[in-house]
């Protein structure tokens, strides 16, 4: 079902849902001025994927790859958590479990209040060095020259984000395959669900029996195996729907 309003069945869903797990991607954290990937207001409208995100790039060019990561830095480390985070943070106080499966390299849904949070693709906030595995702060890192050289052995610094090519850390990857697993209800928020292996945890979820929703402006490929589909912003639909939910929990007290 495709839809512009929350439906009935939402509700229904998840009156009797004990694990929640919710998938996320840069389309959360739009609504916290953070701009996504693709399309028209995507950051790769401008730069192209092939020649900063992976590790052939950063090697032909550290200085190009670090100056973008440098600018990004700054444009998370002052964005703040929005409504879309907030309510899925909220979660935590109405089910017995939420898990948060993120794309997302911005670490907003922990700066929401979300305590189970497995990132896919790295974290920004993180650096370490190409030779010696020595990890270094952002504070450390912005200060001194770019691109930045390990202070043990000289080598090169580099965020710890997941570029193309480059394999998922295994642990949160597994972790996130069991959340979709034992989910009973499935949220995909604000991705494209191209890019894998991250889009096929959102599928695990839905052939281990989930009733998967989507929250998106646009449909996307994840919309086929979505059993419904919410065309809207998170930052407006899910504090509607966590709203609604604490008044049918609370047996209509909060309304
Ligand atoms: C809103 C909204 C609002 C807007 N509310 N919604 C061919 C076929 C299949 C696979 C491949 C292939 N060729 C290569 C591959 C593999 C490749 C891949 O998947 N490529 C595809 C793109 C084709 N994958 C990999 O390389 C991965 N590794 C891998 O496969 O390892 C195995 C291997 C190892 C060795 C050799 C070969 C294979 C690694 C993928 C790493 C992805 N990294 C990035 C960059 C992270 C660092 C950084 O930020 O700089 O991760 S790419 C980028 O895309 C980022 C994101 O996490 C990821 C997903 O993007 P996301 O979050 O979906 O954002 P958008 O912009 O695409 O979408 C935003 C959505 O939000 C839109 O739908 C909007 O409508 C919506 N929206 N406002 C709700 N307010
Ligand atoms: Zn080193």
């Amino acid at each position: 079902m495709i839809t512009e309003t929350i439906p009935q069945i939402v509700y229904d869903k998840l009156s009797t849902a004990r694990v929640i797990a919710a998938f996320t991607g840069a389309g959360i954290s739009a609504e916290s001025n953070i701009p996504t990937f693709r399309g028209d207001e995507g950051i790769w409208t401008k730069f192209k994927p092939e020649e900063l995100a992976n590790f052939d790039a950063f090697m032909k060019n550290p200085k190009l790859v670090w100056e973008w990561y440098s600018a990004r830095k700054k444009i998370i480390h002052e964005a703040q958590p929005n409504p879309g985070h907030r309510a899925l943070a909220e979660l935590e106080n109405i089910f017995d479990e939420v898990i948060i499966v993120t794309q997302n390299i911005d670490n907003l849904h922990r700066r929401a209040g979300s305590t189970c949070v497995h990132e896919l693709h790295g974290n920004i906030e993180r650096n370490y060095c190409i030779k010696c595995s020595k990890t270094y702060t952002d504070d450390a890192i912005l200060s001194g020259e770019i691109p930045p050289k390990c202070e043990k052995c000289g080598g090169l610094v580099r965020p710890d984000v997941v570029w193309f090519g480059e394999f998922l850390p295994q642990d949160e990857f597994t972790a996130s395959e069991e959340a979709a697993q034992r989910s009973d209800v499935f949220f995909s928020l604000g991705t494209s669900g191209i890019v894998y292996p991250a889009a096929s945890i959102p599928q695990i979820a839905k052939y281990s029996g989930a009733f998967v929703i989507e929250i998106n402006p646009e449909t996307t490929p994840l919309t086929e195996i979505a059993d419904v589909t919410i065309l809207g912003k998170t930052g407006s639909v899910l504090p509607e729907i966590v709203h609604r939910l604490r008044s049918i929990k609370t047996g209509g007290k909060q309304d």
